[in-house]
């Protein structure tokens, strides 16, 4: 493949972005009257403004020739009909298969997996159902009163994401709690409160091998079995999902309470999985059914609709004229939703795992900049915190706002107030307030630079009507999609992630030796030797 920078759509965004930066939004909008309704559209009951981005109808062009040139269309089929596109892991990537309707059709290695997926999800939500109906009794007779899912990355952000974006759909009286990192306070915090008669673990880890993973759910297995005192007790408090039926019966977790994905399935992609079982215990069958059809629309959108009108390449390649035109190094993803406080937590694994690569899917260097840093926190709070970076900083930072028409909790004047905020700051990042502005106020003259708004910082804003199953759905597929949408302009792997390796190996490696007496020979590097034996004394 030639190199992008070489590819005929680059260089001419290259140019072109010349000619764009000097323009000011409020140049495009004052030109152009109409461009704030001419612009946006829906899809998937998401209304998609990116008025305020500093583009032309030229740019749109470009981008979507960029697209066009490095086979887009192709990588989206190729994608969405099984073939094994994560080539450095031979694998197939089909998390939209998870959402499918049962009568498609979606064939890896000759087998149809669409048959699997529904086989899986009716096994959740029969467990699901019991667990929620006090069925499922615990190994003294009692009904489950708490859900703890052990699980780290893929296998807890997106559950605790959606657990906590849903729980206005979620059932109060079963407590849900994630436990990831293996500092022994996540557990022990986790667990302080809790019952073992009334608590369910959900040992969720795809390998079955994950260190941190394992280490909770053996303290896990000690905690309950410290109270119930019968391994038989086990049986009853945990269960599995997990693509590795042989370490999970090692475990002592009964087969027949283990929930299964594929190999095509990634880590990051797999919350709408069994990986899924805990936010479908806090919601029920229904709802994470709703949730699957929200992905769906949105990947019946992204595989359909012509590339100037769809939302996840537009968003993608607007992504991609900042990080590679304008040198952005960062993108803000701002959730106007208290519900979606873990979204840019999730989102942060979603896009940096997938493309923080520095070689082409042929091993060469990418010869453009990939993955913007991502990061964000729920407005109003960023206001009172960053914010003031991302209107008068020396950086470019995009960013995008998401918002919702309708609040679950419509108390007094909150939801108008907090909508009020993210269009006026929408609003002030993009046109700013002028010198003249700032001294027809009667501002004295030394102050006039420091109230000064540059402007000209764009935004996109995501609004619809209601955070509902459905919507959220579409919101994580529209990210899995933009994700996917840059990796093949920057002709990367967004499938695999191989930059975790080294730090666990080394990690394998200096486990044991914190254990040695000191004094014992350490070959490692100065620095990290010196940190060891610092370590040892304090200890
Ligand atoms: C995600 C990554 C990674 C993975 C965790 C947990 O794409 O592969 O975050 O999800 O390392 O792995 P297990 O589910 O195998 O425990």
């Amino acid at each position: 493949m030639t190199s992008l920078s070489q590819t005929t759509s680059w260089k001419a965004l290259v140019a072109h972005a010349e000619s764009v930066k000097p323009k000011h939004l409020r140049d495009l909008f004052s030109s152009d009257p109409t461009r704030g309704e001419r612009l946006p559209f829906v899809a998937c009951g998401i209304y998609f403004d990116f008025s305020k981005h500093r583009i032309t109808d030229e740019t749109l062009r470009l981008l979507v020739a960029l697209a066009e040139e490095r086979g887009l269309k192709d990588a989206i089929e190729a994608m969405f009909s099984g073939r094994k596109i994560n080539i450095t892991e031979g694998r197939a990537v089909l998390h939209t298969a998870l959402r499918s309707p049962k009568d498609e059709v979606v064939t890896v290695d000759g087998r149809n997996v669409i048959p699997d997926v529904h086989a899986v999800l009716e096994e959740m939500d029969v467990f699901a159902n019991k667990v929620r109906s006090g069925e499922w009794k615990g190994y003294t007779g009692k009904p489950i009163k708490a859900v703890v899912n052990i699980g780290i990355g893929g296998s807890d952000l997106g559950p605790v994401m959606a657990y906590e974006a849903l729980k206005p759909y979620s059932k109060r009286d079963i407590d849900v709690v994630y436990v990831s990192n293996v500092d022994g306070t996540d557990i022990a915090e986790s667990l302080r409160d809790l019952n073992p008669e009334t608590t369910l673990f959900i040992v969720s880890s795809k390998t079955f091998t994950t260190q941190e993973t394992m280490a909770n759910a053996m303290s896990a297995r000690s905690w309950l079995l410290e109270s119930l005192k019968d391994d038989a007790s086990i049986a009853k408090h945990f269960v599995a999902v997990s693509t590795n039926a042989e370490k999970v019966t090692q475990f002592g977790i009964d087969k027949a309470n283990m929930f299964g994905f594929w190999d095509w399935v990634g880590g990051r992609y797999s919350m709408d999985s069994a990986i899924g079982l805990s936010t479908m215990i806090a919601v029920g069958s229904e709802v994470f059914r709703q949730l699957l059809s929200g992905f769906h629309a949105m990947d019946v959108h992204f595989r359909s609709a012509p590339f100037d009108k769809n939302m996840p390449v537009l968003m993608a390649l607007l992504n991609i004229w900042y990080t590679d035109f304008f040198g952005a190094e960062t993108h803000a993803v701002l959730p106007y939703d208290q519900y979606l406080h873990r979204f840019p937590a999730y989102l942060q694994q979603l896009i940096m795992e997938s493309n923080g690569k520095q070689v082409t899917l042929e091993g060469n260097p990418v010869d453009v900049p990939t993955s913007a840093v991502i990061w964000g926190e729920p407005g109003t709070n960023g206001q009172h915190s960053f914010y003031q970076l991302i209107h008068q900083g020396t950086r470019l930072i995009p960013v995008d706002f998401i918002c919702f028409a309708k609040s679950h909790n419509p108390i007094g004047q909150h939801h108008q107030l907090l909508m009020s905020n993210v269009f006026a700051q929408a609003e002030a990042l993009a046109f700013g307030k002028t010198e003249a502005e700032v001294r027809a106020e009667g501002v004295e003259e030394s102050l006039v630079p420091h109230k000064v708004f540059e402007g000209n910082r764009p935004s996109s804003v995501l609004m619809a009507q209601k955070l509902t199953p459905e919507i959220l759905g579409s919101l994580i597929a529209l990210y899995e999609h933009i994700t996917y949408t840059q990796a093949v302009i920057w002709g990367i792997n967004a499938f695999d992630q191989w930059g975790v390796e080294l730090g666990k190996a080394l990690a394998n490696k200096i486990l044991p030796e914190l254990d040695q007496e000191s004094g014992a020979p350490l070959n490692h590097d100065s620095s990290t030797n010196t940190l060891i034996k610092r370590f040892k004394e304090l200890q």
